[in-house]
């Protein structure tokens, strides 16, 4: 399709609590916004948080892919009703939550290449999927997986330089080797697996849409280097599993013509194009436009931070994955469970839920917290895979409880920050002098937050008016997929507003935060050890 001055372009973004959707025009200015909430608009899916938590083993958290389906309908009927027109949209992508598995049963392909305009997709697609609920990012119940595919490959070191990150409970490979191992006959009737974000991209394809570079480099399956799959890591993990994950591609490809189904029942215009769909977090690097040397950090549910790299290195925690953007880049990525989880529980008890006095009491205690030092976590942390609540006096003593709730709420913000610095480190992040921190997220409203990221990291912060940097970022790439030949994602932003600056670190923080820091490993290494 060409592109003029009415094209417009869609990007969607299937998180865990909702499914989103943004137009923008061609100058990349957003033109409509709509969502659909899972557990308020489709509470028949009975989830909490988007997601199932099984009362059996909390271990294993699910959500049904007939759900996610069904956000669709809604999302594009909510487009309609907000006044969107179809048949502008020259092209679409979207984002999802990472590293989640699809399982399609025999004969859905059939299904989706022939869908009627006029039925619902949910009501055509209700029996397509042989595993009804999906293992999401959120189950850590594959521990034994993960370390024969360790094993498999010559031990943790090994696989994160091959698929850049060592095992991950969460990764797909482990789930699918799960899922074999557990029921061998569902895994030989899929006929397809894919993953969260390339399941949506199929129902808008009509076809089954291959998996992109960077979603796949978070499956622990994908040779990072090369692009191709890992025979060694697949083998491991499950029989003919090549076959059933389809060739990965780059994630600005063109899969081809959006499917006759959305012509016909939305009025897309037959040329409009699907682009491949990626994971999350690389959806958010791409809305977000960093440049080189900045670091974003998303707090959210979870806290994530991305990082650009040019070289992968080899890493103990963290992840290297494909750049969505160019084809021999990489991005490294952290994950960290508890992120607004301790956050609202702490505000809960120190303050009955006032954001307000909650930033008072951070801002009424100085950096340092007078040797007070606490790490949080009310579910299994991803790195480092620990739980519960520590707490630590000036002197290094373990105590039950601080003093005040001042004290305890800097405890909280300064401790989730030394541990995301730590780990930023560790996968590469120096701070030099054009270090910028992009701050996204709920918590990023809060300027005495982002004022304790700027000391403890002693970079400034900025935020920018995106509230949506995933969805935001795969209509950017909708766009950037039709026109790479002939510019740069770079210049094709360009004229996009600067972020804007909101904190700079205090000239005392390396100081305060430097030995907290090192402090923080010993604090780690130590409750490892007494596990
Ligand atoms: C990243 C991760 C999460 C999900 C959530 O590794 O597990 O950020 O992508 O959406």
């Amino acid at each position: 399709m060409t592109i003029s001055d009415e094209s417009t372009f869609l990007g969607i973004d299937l998180s865990t609590q909702q499914l989103k959707a943004v137009v923008i025009n061609n100058e990349l200015q957003t033109l409509h916004e709509a969502q659909v909430q899972f557990d308020c608009d489709l509470p028949e899916f009975r989830t909490h948080g988007g997601v199932v938590i099984h009362p059996q083993d909390s271990r294993v958290v699910t959500a049904p892919p007939l759900m996610w389906v069904k956000a669709l309908d809604m999302l594009l009927d909510r487009l309609r009703v907000a006044g969107v027109d179809f048949s502008q949209i020259a092209s679409l992508s979207g984002a999802a939550q990472q590293h989640g598995s699809v399982y399609w049963s025999k004969g859905a392909l059939s299904k989706l290449e022939s869908l009627n305009p006029d039925r619902f997709l949910h009501e055509q697609l209700a029996t397509c999927f042989s595993v009804t609920q999906s293992p999401v990012w959120m189950d850590s119940s594959t521990t034994e997986q993960c370390r024969r595919l360790e094993d498999a490959v010559g031990g943790p070191l090994a696989l994160a330089e091959l698929t850049g990150s060592r095992a991950y409970e969460r990764f797909t490979g482990p789930q699918i080797a799960k899922l074999f191992d557990t029921r061998p006959s569902t895994y030989h009737s899929t006929e397809r697996i894919s993953l969260v974000s390339s399941c949506v991209a199929s129902l808008f394809l009509g076809k089954y849409a291959a998996l992109d570079y960077s979603d796949a480099s978070g499956m622990n399956l994908l040779n990072i280097h090369t692009k191709e799959w890992s025979q060694e890591c697949l083998k491991s993990c499950a029989p003919d599993l090549a076959e059933k994950l389809g060739e990965p591609v780059p994630s600005y490809s063109v899969l081809g013509p959006v499917s006759d189904y959305f012509v016909e029942r939305y009025g897309f215009s037959p040329d409009c194009r699907v682009v491949a769909f990626t994971g999350d977090n690389p959806g958010s690097l791409i809305g977000m436009c960093m440049a080189e040397g900045d670091l974003v950090v998303s707090l959210g549910t979870s806290d994530t931070l991305i990082l650009d790299l040019k070289k992968p290195q080899t890493l103990g925690e963290g992840h290297i994955l494909c750049s969505p953007l160019t084809p021999d880049t990489f991005m490294g990525l952290l994950c960290f469970k508890n992120g607004s989880i301790p956050r609202n529980r702490i505000n809960e008890k120190c303050t009955e839920g006032s954001w307000q006095i909650f930033s008072e009491l951070l801002d009424s205690t100085p950096r340092g917290n007078f040797g007070n030092f606490g790490l949080y976590y009310d579910v299994q942390e991803i790195v480092p895979f620990v739980v519960g609540d520590y707490r630590f006096n000036k002197a290094g003593v373990h105590v039950s409880r601080f003093a005040s709730n001042e004290v305890e709420v800097r405890a909280l913000i300064e401790g989730q920050f030394v541990a995301r610095r730590a780990h930023a480190e560790d996968l590469g992040f120096i701070a030099g002098n054009n270090t910028r921190i992009l701050a996204t997220g709920g918590a990023s409203k809060n300027h005495c937050i982002l004022q304790v990221l700027a000391d403890v990291f002693n970079v400034p912060v900025y935020t920018q008016e995106v509230s949506n940097s995933a969805a935001l970022g795969s209509a950017y790439q909708a766009k950037f997929a039709l026109i790479r030949e002939s510019t740069t994602f770079k210049d094709m932003t360009a004229h996009l507003p600067s972020p804007t600056l909101v904190c700079s670190p205090y000239k005392d923080a390396q100081a305060v935060y430097n030995p907290m820091v090192a402090r923080y490993r010993a604090a780690i290494k130590n409750i490892l050890q007494n596990k």
